[in-house]
C-alpha cells in the first residue's frame, strides 16, 4: 500500500480542516488524535472516502508514512508539544521530521528545535494563521525552524496555503530555530492592533458623532473599497449589519470585556526585552485589560467626570479624518512591529526577508490586507529599510493623512473619548520625527540622583561626562549600563 505523504496529530477544528485542506491538494495524510473515538469520528464522517488514513498509535501513524516522513502536530501548545516529541522521537528515522503548527512561543520552539536536531532529526515550527476558514482553504504559513527541512516541506506547505492574484504563495522559509513562530507572534500582536484600532474609529463614530450600527455599516463597506481594504474591515462590515433576533444590532448587546490567549502579551514582552517601542500593540493589549475590569469602570463612571461628548463640526469631513487616523496609525503599527523583527533579527541571528513576511501576510491569515502589497514593494525596494515611516509611499500617506489624525485625536481628548492607540500612534510619530527630544533632561535627571553620566552634544559620541550637581557627591560616577 502506497505510504502516506505526511501525517498530522490533532484533530481539533485547526488540525481537520488543515488535513482536509491536504487532501485536496493531492496529498495522503495519516491522522492521529489522543482520544482515539475522535479519529473514527473523523475517518467515518468528512474524511470518508477521501486519501485520508486513520492511525490509532503513534507506532501505526509513524510506520504509515513515506521516509523522510513529515508529522504535523496541531496540538494544544505548551507541554503537551514536549510530551508528543519525547513520544515521538525514538519512533522515528535520522532525517525525519517533526512539525508545530500550533501557537507555541518562539523561545520553546528554539529549544525544541536544538533538542530534535541533537537526536538527527528536524525540527519545523510553523505559524499557521486564518483560523478555520484558512486552515481549509488556504491559511497564511510562517515555517521557521531546521533548514535542511523545508525542502521536503515545501511542496505540501507552498500548495495548501493562501496564494495572493498573481498566484505567490502566503508561505516562504522565515528563518531559523524560532523565527517562524516569532513572526506568527508579531502578526498576532499587529493583529490586536488593528482590531483596537477599528474599535477606536467605531466608539468615535457611534459616541462623539452618535451615528448608528446601519450608518457605520455603510463607512466601513466604503472603507473596504479603499486603501483599509481588509478582512477585518470587512467583517466589522459584516458585524454591525448583523441584527440580533429583535431586529436590533446585535454588536451593541455584547458585553464589552475582551478576552485574550497571550500572543498580544508575548509581543509586548518581546519589544520590552529588545528595547523597541511598541507603544500601539502594547495599547491594543493595556485596552483589552481595561475593558476586562468591566464592574470597575462602570463604579468609576458614576464617580469620576469628564466632558459629555458633542459633536458640531462637519460631520463628513470628520468620519474622513476618522479614516486617516486609522490608516496612519496602522502604518505606525506595521512600523513598529517590523523594526521589533528587525531587531530581533539581530539578536537571534535570523536573516528575514522583510518583503516576504508581508506576502506571507497578504493572503490567508487574519490581517490581510491590500495595504501589505505596499509593505512588501517598500522592502523589495530597500531590503535595508530603516523603518517603513521612511519609504515615499509610506511618507506620502503620512504627510497627507496626519492633518485628519491630529484632528482626530484633538476631539477625543477634548470630549472624553478613549482612543489610546491613536493617540500613542501620533506620539510616537511625532517623537520618532523629532530631532531633539527632551532625554537631555532625563540624563541629567538621572546622573543628579545616581551619577549615571551622560554624553554631550558637543563632545563624540561614547565620551561620558558626570557633574557633581550638588557640590555634596564625590567626582565617581557609576558604571555604564544600557537597558
Ligand atoms: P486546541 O488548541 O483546542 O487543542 C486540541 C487538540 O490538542 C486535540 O486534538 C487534543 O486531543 C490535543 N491535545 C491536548 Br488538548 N493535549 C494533548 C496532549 N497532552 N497530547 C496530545 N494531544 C493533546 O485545538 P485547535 O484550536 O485546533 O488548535 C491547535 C493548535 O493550533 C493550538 O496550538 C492553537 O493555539 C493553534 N492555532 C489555533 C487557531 C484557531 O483559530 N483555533 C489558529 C491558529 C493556530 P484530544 O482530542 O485527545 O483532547
Amino acid at each position: 500500500m502506497k505510504k502516506s505523504d505526511i501525517g498530522l496529530i490533532g484533530l481539533a477544528v485547526m488540525g481537520e480542516n488543515l488535513v482536509m485542506n491536504m487532501e485536496s491538494k493531492g496529498f495522503t495524510v495519516s491522522v492521529y488524535n489522543r482520544t482515539a473515538e475522535k479519529v473514527t469520528r473523523f475517518v467515518e464522517g468528512r474524511a470518508k472516502g477521501k486519501n485520508i488514513v486513520g492511525t490509532y498509535s503513534l507506532e501505526e501513524l509513524v510506520a504509515s508514512i513515506e521516509k523522510p516522513r513529515k508529522i504535523m502536530m496541531m496540538i494544544k501548545a505548551g507541554s503537551s508539544v514536549d510530551e508528543m516529541i519525547d513520544k515521538l522521537l525514538p519512533l522515528l528515522d535520522d532525517g525525519d521530521i517533526l512539525i508545530d503548527g500550533g501557537n507555541s512561543h518562539f523561545p520553546d520552539t528554539a529549544r525544541r528545535t536544538a533538542y530534535v536536531e541533537s537526536k538527527g532529526k528536524l525540527y519545523i515550527g510553523t505559524g499557521v494563521s486564518g483560523g478555520e476558514e484558512g486552515a481549509l482553504k488556504g491559511p497564511s504559513l510562517m515555517p521557521g525552524g531546521s533548514p535542511a527541512a523545508w525542502e521536503s516541506v515545501k511542496p505540501i506547505f507552498q500548495s495548501i496555503c493562501a496564494h495572493v492574484e498573481d498566484g505567490s504563495p502566503c508561505c516562504d522559509w522565515v528563518g531559523e530555530n524560532g523565527a517562524g513562530h516569532f513572526v506568527k507572534m508579531v502578526h498576532n500582536g499587529i493583529e490586536y492592533g488593528d482590531m483596537q484600532l477599528i474599535c477606536e474609529a467605531y466608539q468615535l463614530m457611534r459616541d462623539l458623532l452618535g451615528l448608528t450600527a446601519d450608518e457605520m455599516h455603510d463607512i466601513f463597506a466604503k472603507w473596504n473599497t479603499e486603501e483599509l481594504d481588509s478582512y477585518l474591515i470587512e467583517i466589522t462590515t459584516e458585524i454591525l449589519a448583523y441584527k440580533d433576533t429583535d431586529g436590533e444590532p446585535i454588536v451593541e448587546k455584547i458585553l464589552d470585556t475582551a478576552g485574550q490567549k497571550g500572543t498580544g502579551k508575548w509581543t509586548g514582552i518581546a519589544a520590552l526585552d529588545e528595547g523597541v517601542p511598541l507603544t500601539l500593540i502594547g495599547e491594543a493589549v493595556f485596552s483589552r485589560c481595561l475593558s476586562a475590569i468591566k464592574e470597575e469602570r462602570v463604579a468609576a463612571s458614576k464617580v469620576l467626570t469628564g466632558p459629555k461628548p458633542s459633536f458640531d463640526g462637519d460631520k463628513a469631513q470628520f468620519i474622513e479624518d476618522i479614516k486617516n487616523a486609522l490608516f496612519a496609525a496602522k502604518i505606525v503599527s506595521y512600523a513598529q512591529g517590523y523594526t521589533l523583527m528587525r531587531d530581533a533579527a539581530k539578536t537571534y541571528g535570523w536573516n528575514l526577508n522583510y518583503g516576504g513576511i508581508a506576502l506571507m501576510w497578504r493572503g490567508g491569515c487574519i490581517i490581510r490586507s491590500v495595504f501589505l502589497g505596499k509593505i512588501k514593494e517598500a522592502f523589495d525596494n530597500n531590503p535595508a529599510l530603516t523603518n517603513l515611516l521612511l519609504d515615499p509611499y509610506f511618507k506620502d500617506v503620512m504627510d497627507k493623512a496626519q492633518d485628519g489624525w491630529r484632528r482626530v485625536c484633538a476631539a477625543a481628548m477634548m470630549n472624553g473619548i478613549p482612543i489610546p492607540a491613536m493617540t500613542t500612534a501620533l506620539g510616537y510619530y511625532d517623537g520618532y520625527r523629532c530631532a531633539r527630544l527632551p532625554a537631555n533632561l532625563l540624563q541629567a535627571q538621572r546622573d543628579y540622583f545616581g551619577a549615571h553620566t551622560y554624553e554631550r552634544v558637543d563632545a563624540e559620541r561614547g565620551k561620558f561626562f558626570h557633574t557633581n550637581w550638588t557640590g555634596e557627591g564625590g567626582d565617581t560616577a557609576a558604571s555604564q549600563y544600557t537597558v
